[in-house]
């Protein structure tokens, strides 16, 4: 059990831009369940999914790891041989954190836990690369090269799952799904105003895209197969497929 994530819930006269620092690590997995919707199916969708995609002799890249949850899930289900996890992230505190949770543990297929911006580093002999709630975080004019990289270093046959916070194309639709996302986050015990802080702390942090953005860009990095698997509201996970 982590601690409750109080962060926005006093008025906060000088609001800052979200960042992952350390008060954030401390709050972390209650932050993201009681904010994403679906995230615990998703977590162990990529779990499922990995047994089906992960091949031996091979790498599965967790990009902006966190706390390493999808890596966790990934080491639970499946045993090749000569496979590796490499779990990315720039934020020294997730990546401390992460080290010290993953190294709790024994599984078949090892972890490194590696701290560093995931547009710098190379990608090979990926049969899966996880992007679970990360790259909305990135520039979008730098969303395209760090596809293009995957892409590159995917085995024939190997994925990506891309999880993400979604913008619905028509205004009025997404204006009432971003509604219901509120009264998610309401329901899971936040106040309108620790609501109203987290948001615009996140504004120009965490920009989203649409689904036909998204599917846009699969097309354009050369996948041969893509769609959603899952969706809750305006979150979104996609499966593509080299
Ligand atoms: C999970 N995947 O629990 N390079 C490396 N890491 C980055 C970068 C970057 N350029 N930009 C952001 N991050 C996790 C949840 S959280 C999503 C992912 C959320 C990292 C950032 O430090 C943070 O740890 C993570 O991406 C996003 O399955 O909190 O909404």
């Amino acid at each position: 059990m982590s601690a409750k994530d109080d962060i926005f819930l006093k008025p906060q006269e000088n609001l800052k831009a979200f960042e992952f620092n350390q008060q954030v690590v401390e709050v972390f997995p209650d932050m993201i369940e009681r904010s994403v919707p679906g995230y615990k199916s998703i977590i162990e969708g990529i779990g499922q999914i990995a047994k089906q995609y992960v091949q031996e002799n091979s790498q599965i890249y967790d990009l902006g790891c966190s706390l390493g949850a999808a890596s966790f899930s990934i080491r639970q289900g499946v045993s090749v041989e000569n496979s590796k996890i490499i779990a990315v992230d720039n934020s020294k505190a997730m990546v401390e954190r992460c080290r010290l949770i993953q190294d709790g543990y024994k599984f078949s297929l090892p972890i490194e836990v590696m701290e560093a911006d995931i547009t710098q580093i190379p990608i090979r002999k990926a049969s899966l690369v996880v992007l679970n709630f990360t790259l909305q975080f990135l520039p979008i004019a730098q969303r395209q090269t760090l596809l293009d990289t995957i892409y590159q270093g995917l085995e024939p046959g190997g994925a990506l799952i891309l999880s993400e916070k979604i913008q619905m194309a028509q205004p009025a639709l997404n204006n009432k799904i971003i509604e219901l996302h509120h009264r998610f986050k309401k329901h899971n015990g936040y106040s309108d105003m620790e609501i109203a802080q987290k948001r615009a702390a996140l504004e120009n942090v965490l920009i989203p895209e649409s689904c036909e953005q998204h599917m846009a860009r699969f097309k354009a990095t050369g996948f041969s197969q893509y769609d959603t698997w899952f969706q809750h509201y305006n979150f979104v996970s996609f499966l593509a497929v080299k």
